[in-house]
């Protein structure tokens, strides 16, 4: 499939997904995010991807928000339908069976902070920068950043970042948990890659159910959540990877995982 604004590359079990109009910063319009949308689409489709990574083309964003030009001219019908359809887009990506890296290369505003909190681990360059500057242009955000970042890092922190618009650096963005991790600007995807492929690694039917466990139960009251925990830990059993990584660790071998 041929992507105007998206970079697709694959290599062993990873595919690396580039948001690329850096001439833009990688500001998502209408076109980037139903391409996004495509990508993931075909990625989980994909036999042979086990992890996805998502990241931004040049050295200075990963994704600098939704696209400013464009939105300027939508009357409220039209915005709303923009919001609805980027939500639509990072739900897609939040509830991908295959697990999805966020590797932040750099600006990570409005949209692009809230397309890195749909991907389920978030690696940041020590050059990466975070925020919700939306009130600055007289909006809120509306790809579910009032949502994911109150769940993320709690409703007060979320508040004053939403209320101020204030940009953050890499290392606060590391401790109000906002980010799994900050590495050095040049080792970014040799990092994110070497993650990648320790889950790519794992039993995959375990990693996707656990996945899921943690998504859903997080909407679920606790009781109601850990029976769905229970269900799906009883499912692992219907696996040859679970077979298998248990006659491993009996025998003192390593596993071979066939992904089934
Ligand atoms: N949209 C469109 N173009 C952008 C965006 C953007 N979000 N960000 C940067 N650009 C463009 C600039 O206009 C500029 O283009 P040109 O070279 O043609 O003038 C180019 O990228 C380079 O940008 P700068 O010259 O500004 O680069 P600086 O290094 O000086 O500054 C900044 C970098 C600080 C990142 C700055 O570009 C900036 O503040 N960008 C806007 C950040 C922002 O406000 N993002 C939030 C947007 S709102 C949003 O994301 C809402 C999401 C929910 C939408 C709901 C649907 C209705």
């Amino acid at each position: 499939m041929q992507f105007n604004n998206l970079l697709v590359q694959k290599e062993n079990n990873l595919a690396i997904l580039t948001i690329n109009r850096p001439a833009a910063l990688n500001a998502l319009n209408a076109d980037t995010l139903h391409e996004l949308g495509q990508a993931i689409q075909m990625l989980t489709e994909d036999q042979e991807v086990k992890v996805i990574i998502l990241t931004g083309a040049g050295e200075k964003a990963f994704v600098a928000g939704a696209d400013i030009a464009f939105m300027q001219q939508l009357d409220p019908i039209a915005a709303r339908q923009f919001a609805l359809t980027g939500q639509m887009v990072f739900n897609q990506i939040e509830s991908c069976p295959k697990p999805v890296i966020a590797a932040i290369n750099g600006y990570a505003l409005g949209g692009g902070c809230e397309l890195a909190m749909a991907c389920d681990i978030r690696i940041a360059s020590e050059k990466a920068k975070f925020g919700q500057p939306e009130v600055n242009l007289g909006v809120i955000p509306g790809f579910a950043g009032t949502q994911r970042l109150a769940r993320l890092v709690g409703k007060g922190k979320a508040k004053e970042l939403i209320f101020t618009g204030d940009m953050i650096d890499a290392q606060e963005a590391y401790q109000i948990g906002l980010i799994n991790q900050i590495v050095p600007h040049d080792q970014l995807m040799d990092q994110t890659k070497k993650m990648g492929l320790k889950i790519a690694s794992k039993a995959l039917v375990a990693v996707q159910l656990a996945k899921r466990a943690i998504n859903e139960g997080l909407e679920m009251p606790l009781e109601q959540a850990n029976y769905h925990e229970a269900n799906y830990f009883g499912l692992c059993f219907a696996t040859n990877d679970q077979k298998e990584g248990m006659a491993a660790f009996l025998a003192k071998r390593p596993p071979q995982f066939q992904g089934k």
